[in-house]
């Protein structure tokens, strides 16, 4: 069969108010042409991130009934450490209520001025976390990951004779851990192979140096090792991932994301010092080591999504369903970074909308249209998110583009091909779209509060 079919039955379901176009203009004109600042019941399908946004399984929902709400010593934590350890076999395993509250806690540790923290591309609250010790994070991610419209099957592979000459460069006493980001969120969600996170651990261990990985969609990450890396058709999901794990010495996860759950973290290590001081951080700010800001019934829910994540049959509907989406805009002439990543297709808006300035934000503009044509939230990221520099002034940043973000087992085919209608309508047309500019904006991180208008 060709067909590819969502693997499960719809058991329990939200509605989706519809709108029309002069209703999304006056919703969307309160809210500045922001639009985080949407009201979500206003929006028919929401693209805006594949975070904390999964649909549960029946399975997760009735754990969630199991969980035991002790403050010390939960059965709830030994069944989520336990299936934390089946695939990432680290020493100690620290709950947190999501993954920016594990890279807060490692870089406080490790951080500080005068350290580097190589990745492949850092994700913004990762490099946020490390900047706010003092320290640098620097992006390694191999030339081939910066180019949208090149394929190649792992984007997401860092450039180890970078590393190497990074590493020789800064002295190995100033960079105390390499990371690695799988799936690369912020280059496309493209993936890290095997054979690149196998040498990454080796330049660590020739320097002595751990290596972590930022694990949120690692199951993803595996299938794409699996259908594209020589070697590993056969292996199972699960021994690809205990492999990739394997090399690593630590992991910092979102669970909203591959633990298919809708808050929830964890940071894990086989250091013990680093493991002990962990602990007294966390206690500090996010609660007791066996709940580390979580409800008992949040660990049992992330215990059974570690089990769902890595079938067979579910990731390959995950990668083959946003590959559809992927395959049909190209078809329609509208240019993505290719190939389409784990998660998310991003739409090259700067290649779609030449006739807009990238300081006249074309990303914000498609999304902008996005919703008034259809009712499509997706999320810029470009010039709006990236362009403000510290001094106050703007440059125009890398790329601009647009994410559609998928969220896990929550839309079905016929919702994608709306999303594919919309698009294709809006590219038939683009040239009517124009610039924007931005009639306020905070010193940081604009992109969630800013106010646009269009221009003229
Ligand atoms: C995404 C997010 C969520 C997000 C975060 C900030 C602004 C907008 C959206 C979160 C990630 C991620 C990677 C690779 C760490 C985090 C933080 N991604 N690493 O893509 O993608 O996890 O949100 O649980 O704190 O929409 P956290």
């Amino acid at each position: 069969m060709k067909t590819i079919i969502e693997p499960f039955k719809i058991k329990s379901v939200e509605p989706i108010t519809m709108t029309n176009r002069v209703e999304r203009e006056r919703f969307l004109r309160k809210a500045n042409y922001n639009l985080f600042k949407l009201d979500s019941e206003h929006v028919i399908i929401d693209l805006l991130t594949d975070s904390g946004t999964s649909s549960m399984s029946a399975k997760q929902w009735a754990a969630i009934m199991q969980g035991d709400e002790s403050y010390a010593g939960s059965p709830s934590f030994h069944r989520f450490q336990k299936a934390v350890q089946h695939l990432m076999p680290f020493k100690h395993i620290i709950p947190t209520h999501q993954g920016r509250a594990a890279e807060k806690i490692l870089f406080s540790i490790i951080g500080g001025k005068g350290k580097y923290i190589p990745n492949n591309t850092h994700f913004d609250t990762t490099r946020a976390n490390i900047e706010f010790t003092g320290a640098i994070g620097v992006d390694l991610v191999i030339e081939e990951g910066k180019n949208p419209a090149l394929e190649h099957p792992f984007k997401g592979n860092i450039n180890l004779e970078r590393l190497k000459a990074f590493i020789e460069e800064k002295g190995v006493e100033n960079i105390p851990v390499v990371m690695l980001t799988v799936t690369n969120n912020s280059g496309g969600g493209q993936p890290v192979s095997m054979a690149n996170i196998r040498a990454t651990k080796e330049i660590c261990k020739q320097y002595g140096i751990p290596l972590f990985i930022d694990a949120c969609r690692f199951a993803e990450n595996a299938y794409f090792i699996k259908i594209r890396e020589e070697g590993y058709a056969h292996v199972s999901i699960e021994n690809i991932v205990k492999e990739m794990f394997s090399y690593a010495d630590g992991c910092t996860m979102s669970a909203k994301k591959d633990a298919l759950v809708n808050i929830g973290g964890w940071l894990a290590m086989n250091h013990e010092e680093w493991a002990q001081h962990a602990r007294n951080l966390l206690i500090l700010t996010e609660g007791f080591p066996t709940y580390g800001g979580l409800a008992g019934r949040d660990l049992e829910a992330m215990a059974v999504g570690l089990e769902e994540v890595v079938q067979e049959d579910y990731l390959h509907y995950r990668i083959t369903s946003t590959q559809y989406l992927g395959n049909h805009l190209l078809k329609a002439g509208i240019p993505i970074v290719r190939p389409a990543g784990g998660h998310a297709i991003y739409i090259d808006a700067r290649a779609m909308l030449p006739h807009i300035k990238p300081l006249e934000y074309p990303g914000q503009s498609l999304a902008v249209e996005m919703y008034l044509h259809a009712g499509i939230r997706a999320c810029e990221i470009g010039t709006v998110m990236f362009g403000l520099q510290p001094d106050g002034t703007e440059k125009e940043a890398a790329m601009d583009l647009v994410r559609l973000a998928i969220p896990r087992r929550v839309y079905t085919q016929s919702h994608i091909d709306y999303v594919i209608e919309a698009l294709t309508e809006i590219n038939e047309r683009k040239h009517e779209l124009g610039g924007m500019k931005i009639t306020w904006q905070p010193p940081q991180l604009r992109h969630f509060t800013a106010d646009f208008d269009f221009i003229g």
